[in-house]
């Protein structure tokens, strides 16, 4: 088989950077690892960015979005028993959109379903090669048979533990980790959302947040030690936990409900340069992962994409492989910008199990500068809708 870009991986990276070439007439093959139900089962990102929002609609698989998702103007900081709000409106007359990842997934298989793309799934052994020649092809297995594509150019799009960054040469490769001691306990409940806008609450016994999916689907997530047995967090346990953290004027109103989906995640930032490598583009979770306090992972798969279809259009509409030359470079320069907000957000509003007194304070006095400075809230909310593409 021969496409012009192999495309490994069928989360929204891979599917997103598909339909966008596909309505340039530029042809791609998508490789994944797992079913389609599998990747739709998922439960991950929340938070949409105003330029993911747009990208999507770029695509044409923003209908749903506009009619379901929820526009949100800020977001709640409790502290304890009191809390403020960021006025994300108001300070960068932007606002995010709350519309599950696994929809946004759902929209993008859909449009698939209707020009019939070519998608193949539960491969196994995916090796792209020749990377760094003009010619290079992937090889997989499926059915118990190896399949080659022969292709112009790769993207891998296989998320932080697919194949496609260990493609890059370990000596070319400059990878950077922080790894954070705690993990993220997540609930999905059928139930109406406690705030109609997400709090982020700092609290002595840990962090908490309080999001949705819908009107009548809360995602609700607390910290937990990262070693924490999910078998050892019963539904009850959670909901007192969660109480526990978040102020009194929302636990005492809350409607709990039995989990429909529960997960602890492991907290990391983690950045791979460069992101390009010959034939080969990686592209999202492939290449850099952050916390999801900033809810900037699904975003900055988005502005990978964009870069990467804008790269690629020029080079096959107008013969022009600037942009492509320019890609890592430019990803890179939003990435590590979205790492440091991710970071900083992170670090101040968890508990850390080894922070001292003066770490402590630090943290106290973070918050009340946000509390109290226009410019600190301006830029916090400047972040959190998402930096110029
Ligand atoms: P993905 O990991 O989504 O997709 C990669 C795809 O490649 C998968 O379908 C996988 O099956 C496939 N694959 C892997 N290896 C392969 C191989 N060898 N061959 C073929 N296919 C292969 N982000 C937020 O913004 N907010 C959140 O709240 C949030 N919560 C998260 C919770 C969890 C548990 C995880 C793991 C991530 C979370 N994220 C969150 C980040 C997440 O949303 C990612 O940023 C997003 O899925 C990135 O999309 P992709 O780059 O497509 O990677
Ligand atoms: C979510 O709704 O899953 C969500 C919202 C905000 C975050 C992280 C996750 O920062």
């Amino acid at each position: 088989m021969r496409t012009q870009v192999c495309i490994i991986g069928g989360g929204p990276s891979g599917l997103l950077l598909s339909q966008l070439l596909h309505l340039k007439g530029i042809d791609t093959v998508v490789l994944e690892r797992k079913s389609r139900d599998y990747v739709l089962g998922r439960i991950r990102a929340g938070v949409l960015e105003f330029g993911m929002i747009e990208l999507l609609r770029e695509a044409g698989v923003g209908a749903r979005m506009d009619r379901q998702g929820l526009i949100h103007d800020g977001a709640f900081i409790a502290l304890q028993n009191r809390g403020f709000r960021i006025d994300f409106k108001k300070l960068t007359d932007k606002q995010v959109m709350v519309y599950g990842q696994t929809e946004v997934t759902r929209d993008l298989y859909e449009a698939r379903d209707e020009w019939d793309a070519p998608t193949v799934f539960d491969v196994r052994a995916v090796n792209p090669q020749g990377i760094d020649t003009d010619a290079p092809f992937v090889t997989y297995l499926q059915g118990g048979k190896v399949h080659r594509i022969d292709c112009d150019f790769v993207a891998g799009c296989d998320g932080f533990h697919g194949v496609s960054r260990a493609a890059i040469p370990a000596d070319v490769r400059r990878e950077y980790e922080r790894v954070y001691p705690f993990g993220w306990l997540g609930v999905l409940s059928a139930t109406p959302p406690v705030s109609h806008e997400i709090i982020y609450a700092n609290h002595p016994r840990g962090f908490a947040l309080c999001s949705m999916r819908n009107l009548n689907l809360s995602r609700y997530y607390i910290q937990t030690p990262v070693d924490d047995p999910l078998e050892g967090w019963s539904d009850a346990a959670f909901w007192d936990e969660l109480k526990r953290r978040i102020p009194e004027s929302a636990a005492d109103k809350i409607v709990t409900g039995p989990s429909i989906e529960k997960s602890i995640a492991p907290l990391r930032s983690f950045v791979s340069e460069p992101m390009r490598w010959g034939r080969l583009f990686l592209v999202g979770d492939a290449a850099h992962i952050v916390p999801p306090t900033g809810a900037k992972g699904l975003n900055l798969a988005a502005s990978d994409v964009r870069y990467l279809y804008h790269g690629l259009t020029r080079h096959y509409l107008d013969h022009d492989d600037h942009e492509l030359e320019q890609y890592s470079e430019k990803a890179l320069a939003r990435v590590w910008k979205a790492t440091r907000f991710s970071w900083w957000f992170t670090n101040i509003m968890h508990r850390f199990p080894d922070q001292s007194e003066f770490d402590q304070r630090m943290q106290e006095t973070e918050l009340a500068f946000l509390e109290t400075s226009r410019a600190a809230q301006t830029v916090l909310a400047e972040n959190y809708v998402g930096l110029p593409y």
